[in-house]
């Protein structure tokens, strides 16, 4: 008979370890999943894929930056895999919060790398590194081996973490794996995040709840998936033969501006665009009503203009590929913060 096997998840009240979870649960592995202390815990993304009361899952309270309850937190089950989702994942406030970023998504990571190193050398790690080491991109489109040139403190102190990810796989043999992974967006999306902003901001219009949507910069292209497919991914990468480094991304890429007519669209509104950048506002094409405005107060110091990923060694090596569109996605959004919102709660 096979062993079940053991994973432990960080960072599992987020939009991807609720789902990686749900997809080991499915797997059949036991699955640890950590979660930070605060005055009000909150388990909703878990709860909305109805698996926060599974008999295999086991929730912990855990700290990233706390080296002695990482190395506890490894003693206390005989892991086979450790994927680290855990982090201060929002670029904006890496500006605001720049050494809380370092200490979380930078140095956070190698308390658990020193911990598998001191517990069980043996245990898989996965790192959840980010196309925002690109930053100001040097080629188009972005792979493995594209030189890094992070715009942001979360950029910087995420390429730090993707370096010691690679360093204790050849320093010590580690099965240290990194997925360089593009936006990947679902409803279980944070709303402070621009995709989530806006369906659920176009769901609040369209219920009468909210009258202008406001953004910062609509010119920015990014390549957005589906991240029930990148946990996939993720677990792809840690069953490889051996410890690498994926690009996991659609190669395809669109501007913030192009997400937000699509998503009015989803409740059949034309947007139309006019203005200079920094004072643009997009229209109702029927009403002439203002629905979208430029709010400079929402730019960045710095910031990441293009990115657009090529998975193609992920899908040479470990047969993976995104399946949903960005139509598909953007529509599943909508729908659901419709759904959200008319039950008259939004998370
Ligand atoms: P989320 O922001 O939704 O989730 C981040 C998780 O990290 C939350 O569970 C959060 O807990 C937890 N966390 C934050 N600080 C700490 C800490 N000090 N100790 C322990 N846990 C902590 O991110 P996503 O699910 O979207 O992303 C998962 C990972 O992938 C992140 O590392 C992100 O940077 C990275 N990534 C994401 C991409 C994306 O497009 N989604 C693309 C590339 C990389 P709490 O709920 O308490 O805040
Ligand atoms: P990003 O995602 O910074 O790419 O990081 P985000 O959705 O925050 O921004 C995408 C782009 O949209 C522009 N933008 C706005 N962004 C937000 N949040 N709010 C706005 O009002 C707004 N208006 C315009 C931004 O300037 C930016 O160009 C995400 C996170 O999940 C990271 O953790 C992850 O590593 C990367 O994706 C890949």
């Amino acid at each position: 008979m096979q062993k079940t096997k053991k994973a432990l998840i960080t960072g599992i009240t987020g939009q991807d370890g609720a789902y990686l979870a749900q997809l080991l649960l499915e797997k059949g592995y036991e699955v640890t999943g950590t979660y930070r202390r605060t005055s009000s815990v909150n388990f909703w993304r878990i709860e909305e894929l109805g698996i926060e009361a599974h008999p295999r899952l086991n929730l912990v309270e855990y700290d990233l930056t706390d080296l002695s309850s990482s190395i506890r937190l490894l003693q206390s089950a005989a892991f086979d895999e450790v994927y680290n989702l855990a982090a201060q994942s929002f670029v904006g406030v890496s500006f605001e919060q720049p050494i809380t970023t370092a200490e979380i998504t930078g140095l956070g990571p190698v308390n658990l790398l020193e911990a598998i190193r001191i517990v069980n050398p043996k245990i898989r790690f996965y790192q959840a590194s980010t196309s925002e080491m690109f930053g100001k991109v040097q080629a188009i489109p972005q792979v493995e081996d594209t030189p890094f040139y992070p715009r942001s403190p979360y950029g910087v102190a995420k390429l730090y973490a993707h370096w010691m990810t690679v360093n204790y796989r050849e320093s010590y043999g580690i099965f240290a794996t990194s997925g360089i992974l593009f936006n990947h967006e679902s409803p279980l999306r944070g709303r402070e995040f621009v995709t989530r902003k806006i369906t659920d901001s176009v769901a609040k219009i369209k219920l009468g709840k909210l009258d202008v949507l406001e953004l910062g910069n609509l010119d920015a292209k990014r390549d957005w998936g589906y991240a029930k497919e990148y946990v996939e991914g993720m677990w792809r990468i840690l069953q490889a033969a051996q410890p690498d480094t994926y690009v996991l991304a659609t190669n395809r890429t669109e501007t913030v501006r192009d997400f937000v007519s699509m998503a009015f669209k989803a409740i059949d509104v034309a947007i139309e665009w006019s203005g200079a950048a920094d004072h643009e506002i997009g229209t109702c094409a029927r009403s002439g009503k203002v629905l979208v405005r430029v709010s400079p107060k929402f730019y960045r110091p710095s910031e990441v203009e293009l990115l657009i990923g090529d998975p193609a060694k992920a899908l040479a090596e470990l047969g993976w590929a995104p399946k949903t569109t960005l139509e598909e996605l953007c529509l599943m959004m909508v729908e659901a913060d419709l759904r959200r919102n008319a039950a008259g709660f939004s998370f």
